[in-house]
């Protein structure tokens, strides 16, 4: 069975485990974000392709849900006793080892899936992880500008890159867009189409439908093919119970225009995205919304509280693309 998963960081790693687990035999491909993709220190830093790798291959702080186990910050302390910032982004010792085998492969001339399944090639991950594209791609956010001079015709607003939004920002501000800058531009990776025309199953696992599946879908090319592919595509809601499960989700799908809300984003998504959708048991009063709008929906436990948890929502999801087939 030939199983192909748009992913982001946390949401779309651990959810990835529990399919592994629930269907070993199958072959996965993971369409990874790149828009959260972050040069620093004159480094390539991709923090969904590394949360997927790590976790997969064993390597992921679990707690934390990103960067390393084990992790020392060495190196961001002499950086800072440099006064060499951002001071912000916590690139831990471990982690650096990564971006600078990714930026000497990058300098050297291979595109970044060559160089993606270089580094999996240590980590195993047990999954096919290709980039969803290796042209530059960078996810900004419109934020009201502080520092915006008074007056008319004075610009009020700046765009910041969403790490910065997200992580040192912590999404504490207002967002009135999500530009995913270069995209429009952007081919998706080698493979990326061919994996989606040959796909038995899509799967959208409960990443974040802006920043981490919107921007997949935003490379020319891949909504498309997701859209025309034969295979049924069947989502996991990231929203249970009106609110993310983690993270600040509701803030982008508010800059978008869309309610936290498990059926108002299968809405977002649309029925010629999506065939199935599955909302979490708490929400299961949103099936018939959604099924109203042409999307077979069940509502089921959707809580990744373990690796057991997680892969019996993979095999509702694979039952749900069953039933719609
Ligand atoms: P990121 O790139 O690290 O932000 O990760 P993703 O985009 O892949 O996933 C983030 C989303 O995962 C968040 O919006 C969370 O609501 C969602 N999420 C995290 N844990 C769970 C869970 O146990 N169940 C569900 N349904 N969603 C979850
Ligand atoms: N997330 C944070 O909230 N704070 C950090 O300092 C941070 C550092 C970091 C370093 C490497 C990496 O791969 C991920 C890292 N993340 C950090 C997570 C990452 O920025 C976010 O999870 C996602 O990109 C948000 O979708
Ligand atoms: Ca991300």
């Amino acid at each position: 069975q030939r199983i192909v998963v748009l992913a982001g960081g946390i949401g779309g790693a651990r959810f990835l485990r529990g399919l592994k687990s629930a269907v070993p035999d199958a072959g996965i491909t993971v369409i990874g974000n790149t828009g959260d993709d972050i040069h620093l220190f004159g480094l390539k830093v991709c923090p969904d392709l590394d949360t997927v790798m790590y976790t997969l291959g064993g390597g992921i702080h679990e707690e934390q849900g990103w960067g390393r186990a084990g992790e020392s910050f060495a190196v961001k302390e002499e950086l800072a006793a440099y006064g060499v910032g951002p001071e912000w982004f916590g690139l831990g010792d471990r982690d650096f080892a990564t971006h600078i085998v990714r930026t000497q492969m990058l300098g050297a001339g291979y595109p970044l899936s060559a160089v993606t399944e270089a580094l999996c090639e240590r980590w195993q991950p047990g999954v096919r992880l290709l980039p969803m594209s290796d042209d530059r791609v960078e996810t900004h956010v419109l934020i009201d500008d502080p520092d915006a001079a008074a007056g008319p015709g004075a610009p009020s607003r700046k765009a910041v890159h969403f790490q910065e939004y997200w992580v040192r920002l912590r999404a504490g501000v207002p967002a009135h867009a999500i530009i995913p800058v270069g995209a429009e531009q952007a081919k998706p990776a080698p493979g990326v189409l061919e994996a989606i025309a040959a796909a038995d199953v899509i799967l959208f696992p409960p990443s974040n439908p802006v920043v981490s599946i919107g921007t997949v879908l935003a490379v020319p090319g891949i909504r498309e093919a997701v859209a025309g592919a034969s295979a049924p595509v069947v989502g996991l809601s990231p929203i249970v119970g009106d609110a993310p499960v983690r993270g600040m989700a509701d803030k982008v799908l508010a800059a978008v225009g869309v309610e936290s809300t498990a059926a108002a984003v299968a809405g977002h998504y649309g029925s010629g995205l999506l065939d199935g959708w599955l909302v979490d048991t708490v929400d299961a009063g949103a099936v018939e919304t959604v099924e109203a709008a042409g999307i077979r929906c069940r509502a089921v436990p959707l809580m990744m509280t373990d690796t057991e948890a997680t892969a019996a929502m993979a095999r509702e999801a694979l039952a749900l693309a069953e039933e719609v087939r």
